[in-house]
């Protein structure tokens, strides 16, 4: 058994950095292990069944799957379930579902919207992902059409707006609900502000992450959230 609570991630995976973030806000030691992406279902056969990254496993084996329930069993666990709290449950839930359902759509058309941007994603994940020798070199010849000759042109010609667009009628949005506090949460950030962070953050590994920081509201909001981090 591991002698530390574990988090099964792919590097690039947009719902793995969600509960990174968390894991990073309230200073919990974990082992973040890395997977290699063409053995996801063999390394995470231990879940019966679920394939998906992110994957928890308690020291004692208890397995939780699904980035928002592992976010919250690790709130109630090491944190008194304190980033949920909140005394408008229905408004909560609500930018809960709009995170999870527009800023994940947004991550793909940013990374490989375009030829130049998809190819220089591509390169970078080859880099940052565990592939094994071989996988490495298939992931980087073929990664790349997949992700924008089949997935994302299709999105952002469906969406209309280039990505950066997209992305900046997002933050618009979300910085208008924020308001004149300093996070969604208040003075503290709390889990929605979390999974905003964490969809915001699986770009910055990429050099199109400086479309986004061109927000300048943005920015800022982004800037103090990084400033909540402990690890
Ligand atoms: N609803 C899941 C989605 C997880 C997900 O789709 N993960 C991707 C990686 S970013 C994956 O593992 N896909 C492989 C598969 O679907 O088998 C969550 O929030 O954790």
């Amino acid at each position: 058994m591991a002698d530390k609570p574990e988090l099964f991630i792919l590097y690039s995976c947009p719902f793995c950095w969600k509960v990174r973030g968390l894991i990073d806000n309230i200073g919990l030691t974990a082992d973040i292990v890395q997977i290699n992406p063409f053995k996801q279902k063999k390394q995470l056969a231990f879940t019966d069944g679920w394939t998906k990254t992110p994957v928890w496993r308690e020291k004692g084996g208890e397995v939780v799957v699904d980035s928002t329930p592992i976010m919250k069993h690790i709130d109630e666990k090491y944190n008194d379930g304190k980033l949920w709290q909140t005394n408008d449950q229905t408004n909560r839930d609500k930018w809960l579902v709009w995170a999870d359902t527009h800023m994940s759509k947004a991550t793909i058309p940013i990374l490989y919207g375009s030829l130049g941007s998809a190819l220089k994603t591509t390169m970078k994940v080859s880099k940052l992902e565990k592939f094994g020798f071989f996988s490495k070199r298939i992931y980087a010849w073929a990664g790349f059409p997949i992700m924008w000759g089949i997935i994302a042109r299709k999105r952002v010609k469906k969406d209309g707006r280039s990505p950066k667009k997209l992305w900046h009628d997002l933050l618009d949005e979300w910085l208008e609900e924020v308001g004149e506090k300093a996070f969604f949460g208040g003075e503290e950030p709390d889990a929605v502000d979390l999974v905003v962070l964490g969809y915001m953050r699986s770009i910055s590994p990429y050099p199109q992450f400086s479309q986004l920081m061109e927000h300048s509201k943005g920015k800022v909001w982004y800037e103090s959230m990084l400033n909540t981090l402990n690890n």
